[in-house]
């Protein structure tokens, strides 16, 4: 091919492609299967920070957590075999959390393919049911047109990931090509029949309730529809992990939609006579394992709106479906000549009840910690959980004040919170960055505490230590009361082990011991980590782990 002045190598012309969809940061662990890759993001490096950590599921998360947090695609880099399954679980994390990201993985020159080289995988098999797009680009001079395609697909309708495979030989290879304008975002709006539509369900209701949840909002979206059910007094709950979608200092706001969710509040969504959804796609977490709406007919009369088209009517009939973005329906909602306020001060009462911290056995006591960071914390503060029990403390006595504050995996994956809320730190490093991790969720990606030290994510990270795998372990004595087996953990000192990457560690053993463990964490000027001893007795927010034993006993009697 002629040399001319565009003429670029494959790992060139991808690393511009990102450029010009506008990326700003992207995760990954390097391989010698994208070299060319790495050699391209080296020129670009003014305009597109790599974050080099230390295991592809920590970068993983990383990426999906930037997705989420920015609304922009998470770039994830990774290399062949081993380097793409250790990032699957981001992507997995992704689909169910509707966060676009792209996941670019090295790929076995095509000189050798099908033959089972070494580290080979086929993709396109490995993250079909993953991912929302998986494609190889074999040609180099299509790489400014497969980016484009991969970019747009991943923002388009329910947002996802997306994964792009990239053959050794065709990165090596040499294109005279252009590079291709950021995506577009396309979004429908409502019909002004649908608008019309609702605004007669809503006029007839008595018993409203509204449920926000999904990926694909902006924060204008989300100021609109509080003011709107402000406005109309309408109760509003939150879907699973999707807590930070309304104000929860609201007077409209009863509470989350989710997992060891307030019965009283379950009981309000089942009685509601109309329930408009937006955003969120009504999965078992969010209806109480396919309780709170009966499949395929709810009784309550649903109004689901919905970016994704095909999610529309997935597992739910609705009364009206509507297929538009969140900011395009937030614009369109009707005035209804209509409040209800009794409905939401009452479910407003139940919810301040329930957030209430209840005594725990021990010294120390999550809740009150949970609260106190809460009254404490920055209103924009970014809250990065994981999967466990000590989560359900974070999501029952934490009050999210804005969008995009918090971070949690929808899909329970373990491991996350770290690694999330360093992506959260280097994204927003003007913004204060809380992780919450249990003591088992936190060793599934504890390694990335090097991530943090080496690129500067300045965070407090608390790992609630019970020495259990505390949610299996509850399960297990309900269901085998007394048979525990495989959910013990013997732990390492954790503070001791942030001290050795270098960061700052502690360890409460009393509520009245924290403010001042936070406070010197805080202004460690490092990464830090807070142990906190809990009692694994105290296995919830509610109930201890004996109650839990003791009542499954007596119901075999
Ligand atoms: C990646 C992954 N592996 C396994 C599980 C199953 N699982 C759910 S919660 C849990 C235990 C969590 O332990 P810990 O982080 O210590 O929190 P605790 O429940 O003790 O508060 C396990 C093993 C999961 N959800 N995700
Ligand atoms: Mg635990």
């Amino acid at each position: 091919m002629k040399k001319d002045l565009h003429t670029r190598h494959g790992g060139r012309i991808l690393a511009d492609a990102l450029v010009a969809q506008g990326v700003r940061m992207a995760f990954g662990v390097p391989g010698e299967s994208y070299l060319p890759l790495l050699d391209g993001l080296r020129d670009v490096q003014d305009r597109l920070k790599l974050v080099v950590t230390r295991q592809e599921g920590g970068a993983s998360y990383m990426a999906e957590a930037y997705g989420k947090l920015t609304g922009e695609p998470g770039v994830l880099l990774v290399t062949r075999g081993p380097g793409a399954t250790n990032g699957a679980v981001g992507v997995h994390t992704g689909f169910q959390d509707s966060t676009p990201m792209v996941m670019l993985i090295g790929q076995v020159g095509n000189e050798m393919v099908e033959r089972e080289a070494f580290q080979e995988i086929d993709y396109r098999r490995m993250f079909g049911q993953m991912a929302k797009w998986v494609a190889q680009i074999d040609r180099v001079e299509r790489i400014p047109e497969y980016v484009s395609h991969a970019f747009h697909t991943a923002m388009a309708g329910r947002p996802g990931p997306v994964v792009l495979a990239l053959p050794e030989d065709m990165l090596f290879s040499d294109a005279a090509v252009a590079d291709v304008a950021r995506h577009h975002v396309v979004r429908p709006a409502p019909s002004p029949a649908d608008v019309s539509t609702l605004k007669d369900l809503l006029q007839k209701a008595e018993r409203p309730f509204v449920i926000l949840g999904g990926g694909g909002w902006t924060r204008e979206a989300t100021h609109k529809v509080q003011a709107w059910a402000e406005a109309h007094a309408l109760p509003v709950g939150t879907s699973f992990r999707c807590q930070d979608l309304f104000d929860n200092r609201s007077p409209s706001y009863a509470g989350d939609v989710g997992i060891g969710i307030n019965p009283k509040l379950a009981q309000r969504v089942k009685d509601a006579d109309v329930v408009l959804v937006v955003g969120a796609r009504l999965g078992e977490m969010t209806t109480g394992a396919y309780t709170l709406f009966e499949v395929p007919q709810p009784r309550q009369t649903l109004v689901h709106v919905h970016a994704g088209a095909e999610e529309l009517g997935r597992v739910y009939r609705p009364a009206l479906a509507i297929n538009s973005g969140y900011p395009q329906f937030a614009d369109a909602l009707p005035g209804v000549q209509k409040s209800w306020k009794a409905q939401s001060e009452a479910a407003r009462a139940e919810y301040l009840e329930w957030i209430a911290p209840r005594p725990m056995p021990g010294a120390l006591h999550y809740g009150e910690v949970i609260q106190w960071l809460s009254r404490t914390l920055p209103e924009d503060a970014i809250v990065a959980g994981g999967a466990g029990n000590f989560a359900g403390w974070l999501h029952r006595h934490f009050q999210y004040k804005g969008f995009r504050t918090q971070l949690g995996p929808t899909n329970g994956s373990m491991g996350y919170g770290y690694p999330a809320a360093v992506a959260a730190k280097l994204a927003a490093p003007g913004r204060t960055v809380l992780a919450v991790c249990g003591d088992g969720d936190f060793l599934m990606n504890g390694q990335e505490i090097a991530t943090a030290v080496q690129y500067g994510a300045n965070f407090v990270a608390l790992v609630v230590n019970n020495g259990l795998y505390g949610t299996i372990r509850m399960h297990q004595e309900r269901e085998y009361p007394g048979r525990v087996f495989g959910t013990d953990l013997r732990n390492p000192d954790f503070a001791a082990y942030a001290r050795a990457f270098g960061g700052h560690g502690e360890t409460v053993e009393k509520t009245a011991d924290f403010a001042a463990a936070f406070e010197r964490a805080s202004k460690s000027g490092k990464p830090a980590l807070i142990e906190l001893r809990i009692d694994p007795d105290a296995i919830t927010p509610a109930t201890t782990l004996s109650a839990v034993r003791e009542k499954a006993l007596k119901s075999r009697q």
